[in-house]
């Protein structure tokens, strides 16, 4: 993975990004012809990459063909893949290794018997787009395609460490933590082998034994419960990181976990047993020149804007985002909401119906714990956003969802982000209830947000779920950067959406049950092109910065709100 810091320093890890060959397949004969075997005629792209930004492709929807030859010691084996848009199919040396359907998300394939040398490793990407796309074809962003987040080759020897997750519960002075780690272990030879294990977290060794594995089996480890006093906490103003080492004799794997308590009391959401607003924006990661494929360096940018604005927290909308920027998340104390692409209307009823949609859903909401599990800053996990909440099928799926999140996802608050404020049926089972609404945008005025915060108050309390926090998880306006306006509400200008927003800010601040927002957005991003949604210039400009991050007039009114509201704290 893309980290700030050193996953491995004993494991070799073969670094295959830069330079591809690449050829897109229209026709998508490529599997027929077997361009597994050695691909034809391509151009070279540098990945990772979205081939959309490719002079010609923007538009290109369908199959991409990569190939790159790389060298190694041999032996076993773990192919890495970051992310790739949206089905990819995997060959090594000709030979099908596997497959994987959902962008956003990290996948890796173990083979095993590897000689040394030369190997040829050929990926085909398709975002094409079906029924049971995740996003489906009416989605509010771009549909690219290709190789978008790093691709590693991990070489394995012995008894070698995938996985390692912190499970832990803090004291109730929150002063200690008790903890244990779950190792998923491998071992990458072909004969049986035994080793030591040890894990340190921080100065302390919380678990050394031994493990006897046969040839390329895995288990799971969960070692005995330990205990660390005087923890220095994970918060907003001391993100305290620890450093997780698991070392075996031919292996490693190091990750941090910070320890905090998120939970909800009387309308308040508390951190560390202290109540905070959550003040936020929506984040996409994306940029028109690379699209998904979003560099590091953009990433600190973004932060330190998201910082300058007095943000406290970030969504990430609408699916989870690069490992690098939550690290960096969890070193500046930013608290994080992560969900997966279940996006919106485009999901009509038949796909809610569609077990394969439920189940790919699951799948995606399996791997953001996995792969996530141990980031400190994400207190949030969103189930989904804008789906037909009103509808039974919902309610039954996200039921599963939900239970698999409080069961697999560490201490998090679980919610979905709901247009249908007074007919959701699935508000019941978050923790916090959150609301994406447009009034004064998409119709409606402002002074409609008034008798929101009224009828919104009566309805939860009639329902019986007055108490669960409520978060506006999406308002906002559009605006053409550099257009302005002398008199209100003049439609996209620049003063239109800082008015609209400082207006809705200063309501939620105030009104007691509310306890957070997230502006949409926090800069503009490209949307579909195939499907026309009426976009000015197929950007949507609702960002509080255009896509380049140039700030708009409601950057800086944003910026002098979120800075008096911690004040006043
Ligand atoms: C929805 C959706 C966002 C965006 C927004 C808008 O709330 O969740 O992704 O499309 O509407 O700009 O209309």
């Amino acid at each position: 993975m893309n980290r700030l810091f050193a996953e491995h320093k004993i494991r070799t890890v073969l670094d295959l990004n830069g330079a591809w060959k690449f050829r897109i397949d229209p026709e998508n004969v490529g599997e027929s012809e077997g361009w597994y075997k050695s691909l034809p005629d391509g151009d070279t792209v540098i990945v990772p990459s979205v081939w959309n930004n490719e002079l010609g492709l923007l538009t290109y929807e369908g199959c991409g063909w990569y190939e790159k030859k790389f060298e190694t010691a041999g032996g076993t084996l773990c192919l890495e893949f970051g992310s790739v848009m949206t089905q990819a199919d995997i060959w090594l040396d000709g030979n099908k290794i596997g497959d994987h359907y959902g962008a956003f998300s990290q996948f890796e394939f173990i083979v095993t018997g590897i000689s040394e040398g030369v190997h040829t490793l050929t990926v085909r990407a398709d975002n094409r787009i079906d029924k049971q796309s995740f996003p489906q074809r009416y989605t509010d962003w771009h549909n690219y395609g290709g190789m978008a987040r790093e691709v590693y080759a991990h070489e394995l020897t012995g008894i070698s460490v995938l996985r390692n997750r912190i499970v832990y519960t803090l004291s109730e002075d929150l002063t200690s933590v008790a903890l244990h780690a779950e190792l998923e272990l491998y071992n990458a030879c072909d004969a049986e082998c035994s080793s030591p294990v040890t894990v340190t977290v921080g100065e302390h060794t919380i678990y050394e034994g031994e493990v006897t594995l046969g040839a390329y089996e895995t288990t799971t480890l969960v070692t005995p419960e330990a205990e660390i006093e005087e923890v220095a906490l994970w918060d907003i103003e001391t993100p305290n990181l620890y450093e997780v080492a698991v070392q075996t004799a031919t292996d490693d794997l190091y990750d941090r976990v910070g320890f905090r308590l998120i939970e909800v009391e009387d309308n308040n959401i508390l951190l560390n047993k202290t109540s905070i607003e959550l003040r936020g924006v929506n984040r996409h990661e994306e940029h028109p020149e690379w699209g998904f494929a979003f560099p590091p360096k953009l990433m600190k940018k973004d932060i330190d804007l998201i910082v300058d604005l007095g943000c406290n927290t970030v969504r990430g909308s609408h699916y989870p985002q690069s490992h690098m920027f939550v690290d960096m998340l969890d070193e500046r104390g930013i608290l994080f909401w992560s969900e997966i692409p279940m996006w919106g209307v485009g999901f009509g009823e038949q796909a809610l119906e569609d077990p394969v949609v439920v189940e790919r859903g699951f799948r995606m909401h399996k791997e953001m714990t996995k792969y996530y599990y141990n980031h400190p800053s994400i207190i949030i996990w969103g189930m989904h956003n804008e789906v037909k909440t009103y509808l039974p099928c919902v309610f039954e799926f996200s039921k599963k969802y939900n239970e698999h999140l409080r069961k697999d996802g560490g201490n998090r608050l679980i919610t979905h982000a709901s247009n249908c404020a007074f007919g959701d049926l699935c508000m019941e089972l978050d923790d916090i209830i959150c609301i994406n609404m447009y009034n004064g945008w998409y119709g409606n005025t402002l002074s409609d947000w008034d008798k929101f915060t009224v009828d919104f108050e009566k309805h939860i309390k009639e329902k019986g779920w007055y108490g669960k926090p409520v978060i506006m998880s999406e308002f906002g306006a559009g605006a053409l950067a550099g257009f302005h306006a002398h008199f209100d509400n003049v439609r996209w200008s620049e003063e239109y959406q800082s008015e609209l927003i400082a207006y809705c800010l200063e309501l939620f601040h105030k009104t007691e049950y509310m306890r957070g927002f997230y502006i949409w957005q926090f800069c503009n991003i490209r949307t579909s092109i195939a499907m026309d949604l009426n976009r000015v210039r197929y950007f949507n400009n609702k960002g509080i910065l255009d896509e380049y991050r140039n700030p708009k007039a409601a950057y800086f009114k944003v910026r002098e709100l979120f800075h008096r509201y911690a004040a006043e704290e």
